[in-house]
């Protein structure tokens, strides 16, 4: 997969590239990285890639001209490219995002710096809006990470097991379930025996119902909008009967007898 990402600080990618997962795609030729900096498609002779907003007001616009001739640029090298511009304006991405981005073999990242760029940019050279979240960056570059960092580890053979990220968390949209290592005790707090008995079907049921758990308590909204599978409905009707026997006798003890939370009155 080859990213190509249109910036005025193409700098801030160098260390990116470098480190981790990111440089071992890099090195196996997995993914194919680069930027190509705005500023070198402003013909003006200082270069200038902001202009103030039309309508007043205090904050720059980035120049239509030179972002259209990068992204023209960009789009010869690769005409197949699915073309992103990094905006709050665009579609909340996540995990499902990621592994849609993952199956096209190019990627053009557009980041935005000051108050965003102009207007005409989008209908015609953008395919796909993407926001990284509600909240406003100065730049598009960090989101243009995320979004090669996501992609790029969905990716077969960037991660260490080699199908390591069809068992991340989200990838059946629950959270992580917990996770330990040596040593067995630390601060007086153990881990939990059935890690260490061996007994690989057991730690897979521990497994999914720390998981479920840890979803249920953390972000209750993904258990809400998730397709349950059988055995996960086993686990949460085990929990439920459960918490509906310690209310039974809670109620029983203190001389309630009526059902459910109506008061007496
Ligand atoms: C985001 C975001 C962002 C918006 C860029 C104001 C500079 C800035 N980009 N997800 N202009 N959130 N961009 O805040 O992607």
């Amino acid at each position: 997969m080859k990213f190509v990402v249109l910036t005025i600080f193409p700098e801030m990618f160098a260390p990116f590239w470098d480190h981790g997962i990111i440089r071992r795609a890099i090195e196996k030729e997995k993914i194919f990285a680069s930027t190509l900096n705005i500023r070198d498609f402003a013909d003006n002779r200082h270069q200038v890639t902001d202009d103030r907003t039309y309508g007043g007001g205090s904050g720059m616009v980035m120049k239509p001209e030179p972002l259209a001739a990068a992204i023209r640029a960009a789009e010869q090298e690769m005409p197949s490219a699915h073309k992103v511009l990094l905006t709050p304006q665009g579609r909340v991405f996540n995990q499902k995002i990621a592994h849609e981005l993952a199956l096209y073999k190019n990627l053009v990242l557009v980041c935005g710096r000051y108050e965003g760029v102009d207007e005409r940019i989008n209908s015609e050279l953008i395919d796909d809006e993407i926001s990284i979240g509600d909240y406003v960056l100065t730049g598009g570059e960090l989101a243009a990470m995320v979004i090669i960092d996501a992609v790029t580890r969905q990716l077969p053979g960037t991660l260490g097991g080699e199908d390591a990220a069809k068992k991340d968390s989200f990838a059946d949209g629950l959270l992580e379930h917990a996770h330990y290592t040596r040593p067995q005790v630390f601060e007086d707090e153990a881990v939990p025996d059935i890690l260490l008995s061996g007994h690989h079907e057991e730690i897979e049921n521990w497994r999914l119902e720390s998981a479920l758990m840890r979803t249920l308590m953390k972000r209750a909204d993904l258990l809400q909008k998730k397709d349950l599978n059988p055995k996960e409905i086993e686990i949460l009707e085990k929990w439920s009967r459960r918490i509906e026997d310690i209310l039974k006798s809670y109620h029983r003890a203190h001389g309630e007898h009526r059902e459910g939370a109506e008061k007496k009155s």
